[in-house]
């Protein structure tokens, strides 16, 4: 068939609105018209060339909500008509990892995932002369069509808005999940926040739900704070306003550092002052932000030896086809909310605004409807 797609031809450059060929889902996978994607900065990361695992041509977008299309040979867990959120992290429930509690990481198709394939190999998107085009994080959404394997589905309720649960395919998963399922953070705890986008403010949201006490919020955008107080931040902090050391800022404030503490930027300096800003003998500190090729993480030992966690996480810990659709019932159960942080709807043609957007700090998530 032929679909409207956004393709990233080249690292660096804007995204292209063209019609591509979209070959019908094989054996395990299924066809889904997507009918909205949100942009997550891991996509500007792709896109920029930074992402070492970044391969072009490709359609990226891993943000989506949809429907099902078609069911390719021996999909038994989805019928046509469900409504689907795709999963950059599969669930296939029976490989070594889905075996083993401590970690959300199917590894069935992320090999070729990786690769910008289809489990089989291949990829099912071409332009109209023929060239390939790869897959992105298994999910490429920003096309109004798309194959994924049938374990990279999560199936939700029919009454939930595509424009918003669409940021349940990863902002809001992120990092809600990050808080309750990696920090597993306790009633009373304090947390320190670097970085309040698309998915620090999820981790606000996330902290004031697990009932942390005392939500510190750091950015070098004043212009965050305002909404990062809505969703529950009881202290703001700008780095380039600080007299003196911002960690040493940040442990007064706290009164010894936070309990657990969270990057969000993809700064590894900041990764630096998230962890050295956790509290000695039991802080915890949660690296989400991703940064790009080449770059490493540094601190002293010692931060570590004196009692300092450094951990990281992936789509908030969430195993997506159980936990997607429970996040999806939150949200319309009002128990937590994502429609103030959707500060721009757009077109498919005006996707690369959707990026400047993003890059001048004006919005949180711009969410492209098709
Ligand atoms: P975003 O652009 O919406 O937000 C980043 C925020 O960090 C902005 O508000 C910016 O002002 C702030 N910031 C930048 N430099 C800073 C600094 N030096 N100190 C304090 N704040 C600073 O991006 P996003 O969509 O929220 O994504 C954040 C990061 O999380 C990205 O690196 C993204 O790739 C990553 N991410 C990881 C996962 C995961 O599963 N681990 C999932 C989604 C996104
Ligand atoms: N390809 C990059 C790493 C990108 C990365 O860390 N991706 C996160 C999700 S970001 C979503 O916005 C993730 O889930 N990683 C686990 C995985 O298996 O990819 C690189 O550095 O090579
Ligand atoms: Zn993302
Ligand atoms: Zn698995």
């Amino acid at each position: 068939m032929r679909t409207r797609a956004a393709v990233a031809l080249e690292a660096g450059k804007p995204l292209e609105i063209m019609d591509v060929l979209l070959d019908g889902p094989k054996a395990g996978e299924v066809l889904v018209e997507i009918k909205a994607t949100g942009l997550c900065h891991t996509d500007e990361f792709t896109r920029s060339g930074d992402d070492p695992e970044g391969i072009f041509p490709a359609i990226l977008g891993h943000e989506g909500a949809g429907v099902v299309v078609e069911l390719g040979e021996g999909v038994t867990s989805l019928e046509v008509g469900d409504h689907v959120i795709p999963l950059y992290t599969a669930e296939c429930r029976e490989c070594e990892y889905c075996l083993n509690p401590k970690t959300n990481l199917c590894q069935k198709v992320r090999a070729t995932q990786g690769q910008g394939l289809l489990p089989d190999g291949t990829t099912r998107f071409s332009m109209l002369d023929g060239t390939p085009i790869h897959h992105y994080m298994g999910c490429s959404t920003f096309a109004n069509h798309t194959v994924v394997p049938e374990i990279a589905l999560a199936k939700v309720r029919k009454d939930a808005p595509f424009d918003k649960i669409c940021y349940i395919g990863c902002g809001v998963t992120t990092g809600i999940g990050a808080v309750i399922n990696t920090a597993k953070v306790e009633i009373g705890s304090t947390g320190i926040v670097f970085g309040l986008g698309g998915i620090g403010l999820n981790v606000i949201q996330g902290l004031r739900l697990a009932g942390a006490d005392q939500i510190v919020g750091v950015d070098v955008n004043d212009g965050k704070a305002e909404m990062a107080r809505h969703f529950g931040m009881t202290d703001f902090v700008n780095p380039t306003k600080v007299d003196g050391d911002i960690v040493a800022h940040l442990v007064e404030l706290t009164g010894g550092g936070g309990d657990y503490t969270f990057d969000a930027t993809g700064n590894v300096n900041v990764m630096r002052q998230a962890l050295e800003s956790a509290h000695k003998g039991w802080g915890e500190s949660i690296i989400i932000g991703v940064a790009g090729a080449g770059q490493e993480i540094a601190t002293r030992p010692f931060q570590l030896v004196t009692g300092r966690v450094w951990r990281g996480t992936a789509f908030g810990g969430a195993s997506g086809r159980t936990d997607v659709p429970k996040i999806v019932d939150w949200y319309m159960q009002g128990k937590i909310e994502i429609d103030p942080m959707i500060t721009h709807n757009l077109k498919l043609e005006e996707i690369n605004h959707g990026f400047d957007l993003m890059h001048e700090g004006k919005s949180i998530r711009a969410v492209v409807e098709f």
